[in-house]
């Protein structure tokens, strides 16, 4: 007989992002004797911050509150260099920790997990990688990050196009625009925070030829006000850091931004304004979060919000006819995902940047040389750069064939003979506190489904400190099995959808709503992250966790070696 070797783990985590990272640190010192280890599908760490490699990537969370607040020595010895860090700096500050930690020894590069099987004679799940090795656990934890799994857009003929085309999150190695869009026309389809930033970077680069911008939606984007961190500045900000995790611990979202607690419909006009010209001067998300508390779920509230923020991006813009387009119809500010910008209206000033608003002329396909609209336009590209998103929230689950117990699959649609047996139908999960599944038994998820999404590093450490906890209590008791009860999940997934009634932003199609029309089956709406508040999250785990872990369900059973 053929004996495959696998490789056995106490504890698995799938993903070496922040996540990844700072699961991996924290179970390795807290269960010295557990065997814990990482996959990772690419071959580097940094999960987000190694894929997304597009000119201009960015993070538009201040530095200072996105780093890991477990090590002081840490927080005393880096330096942040600018208020908002590029793609690379933040890189560079992973892959110290994992330096300084020695983590790297636990994670496996390169390796793809395909198939995901529970197994109840030992309470184990056994994983099979692309490469055809097997890798046996008795807990998992997705660490798999929420906006992993990149998406194309589904436009005819897009094979077809000859010049050289990539998505945003798949930057082609070594892909420098000064010399590999010298002299070329670029495409970019897509104008989300990831569009916006590639798309001020590539207009900004003197070498190209000409850019076209492929707008389906217009979206509300707002000054980022980046500035350098001298060497005084960030002497001073590392006394600061408990005060500014503390903050950041008691806002809604975990930034440090609060909301002022007045309602726009009660202060006067000119109060309005004073608040508004105040936030938006501010740097970061401080004009998306620092306003009226009732933005976001007052109508008319959001709309003067909304009339605000048009007149600053019309006065950024010579033609009124392309302001126009620039400025969303459909949804109010800060309804969707606000991407911070720097010098992005300014660039459809150039001679040699357009907008091709699909609004007015919808794609028709693509051909060899560039892409046709509606208007029988053909234009010509020899670049074409897919700022198209991804297949958020479940779409990293989606690549894993999944047998959970009794062998159900994660994921399936409800008009499929398997999607009947699915622990997630049509792309919604359910789930207890976004963190545990029925029928996934021993796996955990950080940054899951359901969780209150925000500043990432911020909701990790706290997620990651839960699952810590638990498993903490499975290792006391020799329980070798937990699964969350049927009741839970529904009181959970309930409550997460009650908290969501209300929101503007829930009547809006975008990721956040769970849908995308590039994956099939993504066209109803569903609740992908709790929003009730961070604060409200953490009350209700910590009430789950002082209460014996109330909702999950756990087994001992002898025969339980792995
Ligand atoms: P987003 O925010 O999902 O943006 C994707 C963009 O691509 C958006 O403008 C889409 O238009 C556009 N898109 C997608 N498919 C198509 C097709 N088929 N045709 C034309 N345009 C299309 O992804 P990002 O990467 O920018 O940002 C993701 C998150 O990462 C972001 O929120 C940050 O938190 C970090 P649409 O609006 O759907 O009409």
């Amino acid at each position: 007989s053929i004996e495959i070797k696998e490789q056995q783990y106490d504890v698995l985590i799938i993903g070496a992002g922040l996540s990844g990272i700072c699961a991996l640190h924290n179970f390795r010192k807290r269960f010295p004797s557990w065997r814990v280890g990482v996959l990772e599908a690419a071959n580097n760490v940094g999960g987000t911050w190694y894929c997304n490699r597009y000119p201009g990537a960015r993070v538009d969370t201040e530095s200072l509150s996105y780093a890991y607040s477990w090590d002081k020595d840490l927080l005393n010895e880096w330096t942040w260099k600018e208020s908002f860090s590029t793609q690379s700096d933040v890189l560079r500050y992973i892959e110290y920790v994992c330096d300084k930690h020695d983590l790297y020894r636990s994670i496996q590069l390169n390796t793809r997990v395909k198939t995901a099987l529970w197994q109840d004679k030992n309470n184990t799940w056994l994983f099979c990688d692309e490469a055809g090795a097997l890798h046996r656990t008795r807990f998992f934890v997705s660490c798999m990050g929420f906006l992993s799994a990149p998406t194309l857009p589904a436009i005819p003929d897009i094979e077809l196009f000859q010049g050289e085309a990539f998505h945003t999150s798949r930057w082609p190695k070594d892909f420098d625009i000064s010399r590999d869009l010298a002299n070329k026309r670029v495409g970019v389809i897509g104008t989300g925070a990831t569009g916006i930033q590639t798309i001020t970077a590539v207009s900004k680069e003197p070498s190209i030829k000409s850019l076209d911008v492929f707008q389906r939606t217009a979206n509300w984007s707002a000054p980022l006000r980046n500035e350098t961190i001298s060497p005084e500045q960030m002497e001073q900000h590392r006394k600061d850091y408990d005060a500014l995790f503390q903050l950041c611990a008691e806002t809604p979202s975990c930034f440090m931004h609060q909301a002022d607690p007045r309602k726009s419909l009660e202060v006067s006009p000119e109060e309005r304004l004073e608040l508004w010209e105040h936030i938006y001067a501010k740097p970061g998300f401080a004009k998306w979060l620092g306003t009226f508390s009732d933005t976001y779920n007052n109508r008319e509230a959001n709309k003067l919000y909304s009339d605000f923020i048009a007149r600053k991006i019309r006065a950024r813009i010579h033609d009124p006819e392309v302001a126009d387009s620039l400025i969303p119809k459909n949804h109010g500010f800060g309804t969707r995902r606000v991407p911070l910008e720097s010098g992005y209206f300014e660039a459809f000033n150039q001679h040699n940047v357009h907008l091709v608003d699909l609004q007015k002329t919808p794609i028709e396909r693509v051909t060899n040389s560039g892409i046709i609209t509606s208007d029988g336009k053909e234009h010509q590209l020899d670049v074409l750069i897919y700022a198209t998103g991804f297949d958020a929230i479940t779409g990293a689950f989606s690549s894993i064939d999944w047998a959970g117990k009794d062998g159900r699959p994660l994921l399936g649609s409800s008009n499929t003979k398997q999607g009947e047996r699915a622990i997630w139908v049509d792309h919604r999960p359910r789930t207890y506190l976004g963190m545990a599944a029925c029928s996934m038994p021993n796996m955990f998820m950080v940054l899951g489904p359901h969780q209150p999404f925000g500043n990432a590093p911020r909701t990790i450490e706290h997620a990651v400190e839960v699952i810590s906890d638990l498993l903490q209590h499975c290792k006391d008791h020799n329980y070798s099995y937990v699964e969350p009860t049927g009741e839970a999940v529904d009181a959970w997934t309930e409550h997460v959808v009650e908290s969501s009634k209300g929101a503007l932003s829930n009547e809006i199609d975008s990721w956040m709503t769970g849908v995308n029309t590039n994956v099939k089956g993504k066209t109803v709406r569903s609740v992908a992250r709790y929003a009730g508040s961070a604060v409200e999250y953490r009350r209700r785990c910590a009430d789950s966790r002082a209460a014996g872990w109330k909702g999950f369900a756990f087994a001992q059973i002898s025969s339980s070696k792995l």
